[in-house]
Order: C-alpha cells, then sequence, then structure tokens
C-alpha cells in the first residue's frame, strides 16, 4: 500500500493511526483515539521534567502545552489540509484571535475581506483596534482592493471564502500572489469550505483556519477551532499565544473532531447535493428575490468556484420577497428546520443575519457587504431533501403574496 496515493475518504476514515503500548510494552490497538482526559503527566525523574521544561526532550508534560488526543486531531487537520502543523483551539474566534496576535502588535495592521463571521468583524474593528492593531477591510471579490491598501505596516492578510453569510468568493490564488509579492502572510477561514472542499495551502496561502464548531465537528455538540500552517509558525502560536492566552481544546471536544473528521467526506457530499437542490427549488420560487449559493450557475462568481473548490458546499443565502417581516414569517413557520445560528450540523438551521450572526455590523455596513433585512441564512443539513423542500414550500406559502 506504501506506492498507493489514498483517496481522501480513505484517509478521513484511516486517520493517521495512534496506537498506545500496555504496561507490558504490548501494543493496545483501539481504534478510536483514547481520550487522554488528564491536566498533567508525570516525569520520569527530576532531570527528565527539567529536560522536557528546557526543551531540549520532547515530552507530554502539561495539558495547556499539549496532549496526545488534542495531537491526533492536530496532525489529522494538518494532513487533510495538506499542511505542516497545525494548533487546536477552544472555539474559531480563540484561533483567529490568536493568528492576530501571533503577528500583530500595536502600530500594526491587517488588511481583511470585508464580509466575514460577525465575530470575527468585531474582533477586526472594535477589539484588535483597541490593541492598536489596525484593521481595514475591503471588498475583496477584486483582489487589486487588497493590493492597493497593502503598507509597510501590514503584517497579515485575511479573507472568508465562501464568505459568511453571503458566499461570496475570494480568488485565494490570485490573493496570495498579491501577498507573497510583498511577503505577508495570508491566512483563509476555510470554515465554509472545510478541507474536503478547499485547501487553501495548495492555492498559495500561509494559513489556514476553521471555526471546528461546524463542518468539522459536524453534529452541533463541540465548540473549537483549528489554524494550520508550516510548523515554524505554529511553534511560535503554540509558544506566545497558547501558553499565555491559554484558550485551549479539551481533550474531549479534540476526540469529538476526531470523530467527526472520519465521516468528513460523506457528510460534505451530501450537503452539497442537498444545498444544490434547495438553491434550484428556491431560485424558482416566486416569493424568492435572490438566491446565493456557488453551485448555481447565476452565482457570479460561479466559474471561480469551480475552480478553487470540489464542491459548492451546504450553505444557501437568499432574499425572500417582503423584506424583514417576511423572513420572519418564513423562520417563524419552519416545521423541520430549526431556527438557530451556528452551520454545518446534520439538522438544517435558518437564521436572520442581520439580527443574530452578523448584528456586529452597522446599518450601513450590512447594506454595502449586500446583507439585507430579507436576508436568510440556511445550512442545509443531511435530512432527505424532499422533506426540506416541503418544509420550505409550506413556509413559503404564508407569506403574503
Ligand atoms: N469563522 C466563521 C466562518 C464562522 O462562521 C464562525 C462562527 C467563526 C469563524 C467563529 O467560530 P466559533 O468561535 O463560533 O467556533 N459562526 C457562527 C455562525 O455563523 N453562527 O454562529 C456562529
Amino acid at each position: 500500500m506504501n506506492e498507493r496515493k489514498l483517496g481522501i475518504a480513505t484517509i478521513a476514515v484511516h486517520g493517521r493511526k495512534h496506537f498506545d503500548k500496555h504496561e507490558t510494552g504490548a501494543p493496545i490497538r483501539a481504534i478510536s483515539t483514547p481520550i487522554y482526559q488528564s491536566s498533567t503527566f508525570a516525569f520520569e525523574n527530576a532531570a527528565q521534567g527539567a529536560a522536557i521544561f528546557a526543551g531540549e526532550v520532547e515530552g507530554y508534560f502539561y495539558t495547556r502545552l499539549g496532549n496526545p488526543t488534542v495531537t491526533a486531531l492536530e496532525n489529522e487537520m494538518a494532513f487533510l489540509e495538506g499542511a505542516d502543523a497545525a494548533l487546536a483551539f477552544a472555539s474559531g474566534m480563540a484561533a483567529t484571535s490568536a493568528i492576530a496576535l501571533a503577528l500583530c502588535k500595536s502600530g500594526d495592521r491587517i488588511v481583511a475581506s470585508d464580509t466575514l463571521y460577525g465575530g470575527t468583524h468585531n474582533l477586526f474593528v472594535e477589539t484588535l483596534p483597541r490593541l492598536g492593531i489596525e484593521v481595514t477591510e475591503v471588498d475583496a471579490r477584486d483582489p487589486e482592493n487588497i493590493e492597493r491598501v497593502l503598507d509597510e505596516r501590514t503584517r497579515l492578510i485575511f479573507i472568508e471564502t465562501p464568505a459568511n453569510p453571503t458566499l461570496r468568493l475570494v480568488d485565494i490564488g490570485a490573493t496570495a500572489r498579491i501577498a507573497r509579492a510583498r511577503g505577508i502572510p495570508l491566512a483563509v477561514d476555510n470554515t465554509f469550505a472545510t478541507p474536503y472542499l478547499q485547501n487553501p495551502i495548495a492555492l498559495g496561502a500561509d494559513i489556514v483556519m476553521h471555526s471546528a464548531t461546524k463542518y468539522i465537528g459536524g453534529h452541533g455538540d463541540t465548540v473549537a477551532g483549528v489554524v494550520v500552517g508550516s510548523k515554524e509558525f505554529m511553534s511560535r502560536m503554540r509558544a506566545d499565544v497558547l501558553r499565555d492566552f491559554g484558550g485551549i481544546i479539551s481533550p474531549f471536544n479534540a476526540w469529538l473532531l476526531l470523530r467527526g473528521l472520519k465521516t468528513l467526506p460523506v457528510r460534505m457530499e451530501r450537503h452539497c447535493e442537498n444545498a444544490m437542490e434547495i438553491a434550484q427549488f428556491l431560485s424558482y420560487h416566486p416569493k424568492i428575490d435572490s438566491v446565493y449559493y456557488p453551485g448555481l450557475r447565476t452565482h457570479p462568481q460561479h466559474d471561480l468556484a469551480k475552480s478553487q473548490m470540489r464542491g459548492m458546499g451546504g450553505m444557501v443565502s437568499f432574499e425572500v420577497k417582503g423584506g424583514r417581516e417576511a423572513g420572519r414569517i418564513l423562520m417563524d413557520s419552519v416545521q423541520l428546520c430549526t431556527l438557530a445560528v451556528s452551520l454545518g450540523d446534520v439538522d438544517t438551521l435558518i437564521e436572520h443575519p442581520a439580527t443574530m450572526t452578523h448584528s456586529t455590523y452597522s446599518e450601513e455596513d450590512l447594506i454595502a457587504v449586500g446583507i439585507t433585512p430579507g436576508f436568510v441564512r440556511l445550512s442545509v443539513g443531511l435530512e432527505d431533501v424532499d422533506d426540506l423542500v416541503w418544509d420550505l414550500r409550506q413556509a413559503l406559502a404564508r407569506l403574503p403574496d
């Protein structure tokens, strides 16, 4: 099997097997990675403890600085993203803020795409500026808008593609070429696509982050984040940010994500199929104004989507005729879809970005990035798609003509 290049579904199921040894030295060979629910690890003797602390010998000693279950997750994520290394965090926001804090200090600048998860936008326009880190958000659908605002203080370019909730895309390859030419690291929030559908590192990005709360976990039961990148950058983030700010993932949550990863390929295939069918249904519905799904030929960046993504994902957004009130009626009328934020779960989730996930955007900024009052976001789950279409049809029937 050594010479065979395995497919991603095989890799996801088999993982990078973690085998323990029994006290007798015999292999235990548990097929599921054990949960090392231990905060600390004993030293063999004082000299070994001192050597581990001095960085002369490798070894686990305290879970904030490393844990075998967490390492298994990090190895798996790095492998799936085609990166050298990964670092897991307590949440996607802990991951994003760690990237910013590892690369920027007071006086530095970040250039970011303007359509971002509302929490990321708040970090960028409220919290980081309070630490003296300035963030400029631009319409990154045209990467030249990024290039135009770069200056000698810019330490990071951060993009989200496909973007939450507008499904706008950023050309990762073109942005990476701009970033490389200036020697500025490019970070991509790959939460919507997952490593199954898009690999930014292969397209030239330096850093990839995930809210692993979403498709990586996949079952709506875990909050977590992951960053992947070079060994050197991950070691720096571990030492400079994770050690001091301490936003680590728990071993149990790492294990839930390892379990989620095994079914990521099959789940994503079904998310994509169901989402495509729902996007098509919505685009012919008389009570819908616009549908945003990269898989539709009407999506203005459909060709870019086909060139940088292997599949179009499970997120569909749309605008109902009748604005905010029509959206409210729709969300209060669905019976199978769950009215909830978050995304990437087995359940279909419906929400209103302007008043929920993106309420951190000002009124003007919402309109500028295309989040109108009647804009509704759907995270298409794994139910029978005919049932989902039935649900949306009956809910849309309640909207005034
Ligand atoms: N990046 C993206 C694209 C996200 O959608 C989210 C969360 C985050 C980062 C932050 O990750 P967290 O800390 O929540 O793990 N998105 C959410 C959403 O759309 N609804 O609820 C959370």
